[in-house]
C-alpha cells in the first residue's frame, strides 16, 4: 500500500513555498500527497511582490478534511499556513475528531498583508488551539521567539531555552531551526524530546533566506514520520533534504529564490 501523507496548508501562487512546496516534497519523498487548502496568497508584482491574502471560507475548509481524511484515514498531517482565527480554530476542531500518530505544525505566524491587531489574534489562537495538538512544531527564529516570549535568541543555547519553553506549550517536539538569522558558519537547528535538546548542524549556504525552506522541511519531516521514521531521524532526513534543496534553489523574476530539490535526492 502506498504511504498516504496530508498536509493543511495555503497556497503561494509562485509554487516556491505553502502547498505547493509541501506536495512536491511528499512526491519526492515518495509518499502520496493529499492537500487541504487554508488560504490562498498571491503576491502582488506590482506591488514589490507585498502579499495578498484570502482566506477559504470555514465551511469550505471543513469540507476538504472531511473529503481528504474520509477517503484516506491518514494518520500523520502536517500543519502549515492557517491565516485567521477562524481557520485555526475550524481546523483545530477537525483534529480533534479522530486520533493522530503525529501532528506536525509549521507555525506560519504572520503574513505581511496582515493587519498586526489581526496578527496577534492569530499568534493566540494558534498557541491556545493548535500548539497542545502537535507532536512536532518547528518554528523559525522569529516564531520561537514569539511562541516562547523572548526578546532575542542570539546562541545555541538560546535556541535550546526557546524550544523548552515552547514544549512547556503541549507540543511533544520542538525543532526550532536557527537559520541565517543565527550568528555563524552553520544553520543550526535544536530538538527538544521534552528532557533532552540535541543539536544539528549543516554549513549555511549563503546568507540570504530562500523562500520555501521551512515548508519543505516539515513537509519532508511528515513524510519521514508517515513512513516511520522516528522523530530525531526524520528532522535529520529533512534537514538534509532542505539543505539540497537551498543549494539546487531556483531564481525567477520575484525578488526571492525558492527551495528546489534536484530530483533523485
Ligand atoms: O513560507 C511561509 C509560507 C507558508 N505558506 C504560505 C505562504 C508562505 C510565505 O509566503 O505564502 C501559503
Amino acid at each position: 500500500m502506498p504511504v498516504v501523507s496530508y498536509v493543511i496548508a495555503g497556497s503561494e501562487s509562485t509554487g516556491g513555498a505553502g502547498l505547493q512546496a509541501d506536495l512536491r516534497t511528499f512526491a519526492q519523498r515518495g509518499v502520496y500527497g493529499v492537500g487541504t487548502i487554508t488560504c490562498i496568497v498571491s503576491f502582488d508584482p506590482k506591488a514589490q511582490w507585498a502579499h495578498r491574502f484570502v482566506p477559504i471560507d470555514p465551511s469550505v475548509i471543513a469540507d476538504q478534511i472531511e473529503a481528504a481524511t474520509t477517503a484516506h484515514d491518514p494518520d500523520v498531517v502536517k500543519i502549515g499556513m492557517l491565516g485567521t482565527p477562524d481557520t485555526i480554530s475550524t481546523v483545530a476542531q477537525a483534529l480533534r475528531v479522530k486520533s493522530w500518530r503525529h501532528v506536525v505544525v509549521d507555525p506560519v505566524l504572520i503574513c505581511k498583508g496582515q493587519e498586526p491587531g489581526a496578527a496577534l489574534d492569530t499568534d493566540n489562537a494558534l498557541r491556545a488551539e493548535i500548539l497542545p495538538q502537535a507532536t512536532v512544531v518547528t518554528p523559525n527564529l522569529f516564531e520561537a521567539r514569539t511562541l516562547a516570549g523572548m526578546e532575542s535568541i542570539e546562541s545555541v543555547d538560546d535556541l535550546g531555552e526557546a524550544a523548552r519553553r515552547i514544549g512547556a506549550l503541549g507540543p511533544r517536539y520542538v525543532v526550532v531551526k536557527g537559520g541565517v538569522g543565527l550568528a555563524g558558519p552553520d544553520a543550526v537547528d535544536v530538538v527538544f524530546d521534552g528532557s533532552e535538546v540535541t543539536v544539528l548542524r549543516s554549513p549555511k549556504v549563503g546568507d540570504e533566506r530562500v523562500s520555501g525552506a521551512g515548508c519543505v522541511f516539515a513537509a519532508a519531516t511528515t513524510a519521514e514520520l508517515a513512513k516511520g521514521a522516528d522523530v530525531l531521524d526524520a528532522v535529520q532526513t529533512a534537514k538534509e533534504f532542505t539543505h539540497a534543496g537551498i543549494v539546487g534553489r531556483i531564481a525567477s523574476a520575484a525578488p526571492f529564490d525558492a527551495v528546489c530539490v534536484p530530483a533523485g535526492q
